[in-house]
């Protein structure tokens, strides 16, 4: 007989946060996981006075884009009074968790620690986490793609890049987080040296919370070129080969469902949290899509958003050429495959202000006024430097082009009509991402769903361009952003695993002795996915798409190629 008294959790609600690349965003849920407030900042709109155009700083240099970690301090202080405003009883939320766009980083100088595990309840956050709590007021976000250098070094120091790949699940890259800690080594001597504790920008949104240095997880630390995904911990050797001194900075990695501890003191007085309430981990945004897709196997996700992502879940860690293998966030010794395209929404946004004077609503009409296909036009936008390939430039190739004489280097210069440039950006997206996934080994049988979600995928005809490009089934999730309900999800998640179920009387355990603990997918099976088919292949689309396909492979590596020049030579 269990003899604790049995609580009452249905009064509980769970708290999900969102720093992302342009907007902060916040979600409470009920008890029965029911969405009961949403809030959101916009830092360009809500934030003037910190100048950012798309989140991030304008005027850094080359290939450097940067933003202001003060701001981010300030947004989450507006949130927390926004969701009050609104009427949200924060004495209610028992767990909270956190995501935030992945790999870039926080350099804590010793005054911010100080001031961190210190504040001041009769002070906002951002009076008094200031511009000195930082050693750079200019840090790195994951767009940045300034490190070619430290890239190549950290490369030939572990030994080659399928060295770092076999340990990290990525060969080096210029946004990850050790190239970028490397660069602030290398040209910042002094401030790296003072600095005391090196956050990425999840486990800082989860250290501004609990207010003191909450450790880094296994799934976002994944991204940073540091941390040995089977061993789960950071690599000698990867360290070595990036900054000295770096493993006291980082401080030690913990599982992504771990608690970091409870919440500030500071909340409880300034927005009357409950002392009690739990704070998890913070994780990256595509891993915390990744939790709140709520699919258990076979699926691959199309996410669609600033960046636009390819995810699948693996049970093993497979050794990638390009791309990146990391933790998978919620189940233990399994991992997630991701390709990143630097491309996707922003690419999207500058194109509908040019053809539709950036009215979503006439640019997908535009879209909707042209054939499948688009009588053989394809279009590559790389507009800022692509991932995968490493490449940048525009290219368009109508029917006629012949890639195999001198025209195709130049292509046109614009197609004779704006309808056509849309379904020129869109197809030739969709056939980038959909050739580099399958190149990287992401198959999908009859029977994988294809999920899209972000931002941009709300519009039925880019879904139906997905299902007949990569030749599937497509499902949609309406609703709040997935990546903010996985936060929400995990915070409930989090209670049942650390409150809940933490009993540990006879009768709460199995005959064999073991406990009753559900997973994590197991506690949220009968929650509905709230997934629905939104387009099926058109009959016949594989062969309209196929030779495209083919075309596009071509003008993306005829910009690769003219793009090497400058990347990787970059004195010649
Ligand atoms: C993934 C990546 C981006 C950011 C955006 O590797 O760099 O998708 O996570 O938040």
């Amino acid at each position: 007989m269990c003899h604790r008294i049995k609580q009452d959790y249905s009064g509980n609600s769970y708290l999900g946060l969102h720093l992302g690349t342009q907007l902060f965003r916040a979600l409470i849920l009920d008890s029965k996981l029911n969405v009961t407030y949403v809030a959101q900042i916009r830092y360009d709109v809500d934030l003037p006075e910190f100048k950012t155009t798309n989140g991030i700083l304008s005027d850094g240099g080359p290939g450097e884009f940067l933003a202001n970690p003060v701001m981010w301090v300030k947004a989450l202080d507006m949130l927390m009074d926004c969701l009050v405003k609104q009427g949200a009883d924060m004495h209610s939320v028992v767990s909270i968790a956190g995501a935030a766009q992945q790999h870039g980083c926080v350099f804590w100088s010793e005054l911010g620690l100080r001031r961190l595990c210190n504040l001041n309840v009769n002070l906002r956050l951002h009076e008094q986490i200031t511009e000195s709590a930082f050693e750079l007021t200019r840090t790195p976000t994951w767009r940045d793609s300034s490190t070619d250098v430290q890239v190549r070094e950290m490369e030939h120091t572990v030994g080659g890049p399928a060295e770092l790949s076999k340990i990290t699940g990525s060969r080096a890259y210029t946004r990850f987080t050790g190239p970028q800690i490397r660069k602030v080594y290398t040209q910042c001597p002094e401030q790296y040296e003072r600095t005391s504790r090196i956050s990425l920008i999840s486990s800082f949104l989860a250290s501004l919370l609990i207010g003191g240095i909450a450790s880094i997880d296994y799934s976002d630390g994944s991204g940073m070129n540091l941390f040995d995904i089977r061993k789960k911990k950071w690599s000698p050797a990867c360290l070595n080969a990036c900054a000295p001194d770096l493993a006291r900075r980082l401080m030690k990695p913990i599982p992504s469902s771990r608690l970091q501890g409870r919440i500030g003191d500071y909340y409880v007085k300034r927005w009357n949290f409950r002392p009690d309430c739990m704070v998890v981990a913070s994780t990256g945004s595509k891993s915390s899509e990744l939790a709140g897709l709520l699919v258990e196997n076979d699926f691959l996700m199309l996410s669609l958003d600033t960046s636009d992502v390819v995810v699948m879940p693996l049970k093993k860690a497979p050794r990638l050429e390009d791309g990146h293998v990391m933790c998978h966030p919620t189940r233990r010794d399994e991992y997630m495959g991701l390709l990143c395209f630097q491309n996707g929404g922003l690419t999207r946004k500058a194109i509908c202000e040019d053809v539709a004077g950036g009215s979503w609503r006439r640019f997908y009409e535009m879209l909707d006024a042209t054939p499948s296909g688009n009588s053989g036009n394809v279009a590559v936008h790389f507009r800022d430097r692509e991932i995968i390939p490493t490449a940048k430039g525009t290219l368009r190739w109508d029917a006629h082009i012949n890639p195999m004489a001198a025209e195709c280097i130049r292509g046109r210069h614009r197609f004779s009509t704006p309808e056509i440039e849309v379904r020129a950006l869109i197809e030739g997206q969709i056939m980038h991402h959909w050739s580099i996934a399958h190149e990287m080994g992401f198959h999908h049988t009859p029977d994988t769903k294809i999920i899209v979600v972000g931002e941009d995928s709300r519009c039925q005809s880019v879904l139906q361009i997905v299902a007949d490009i990569f030749n599937a089934p497509v499902y949609q999730r309406t609703g709040v952003e997935v990546s903010l309900l996985g936060c929400a999800f995990r915070a409930r998640y989090a209670f049942y695993e650390h409150r809940e179920s933490a009993c540990n009387c006879q009768s709460c355990m199995m005959p064999t002795g073991r406990k009753t603990r559900l997973s994590f997918d197991e506690f949220f099976r009968d929650v509905p996915s709230g997934l629905k088919l939104a387009a099926e292949p058109t009959p016949g689309c594989d062969k309209i798409y196929k030779p495209l396909i083919e075309r596009c492979s071509q003008i993306c590596q005829l910009l690769a190629s003219k793009s090497s020049v400058y990347f990787f030579h970059p004195n010649v």
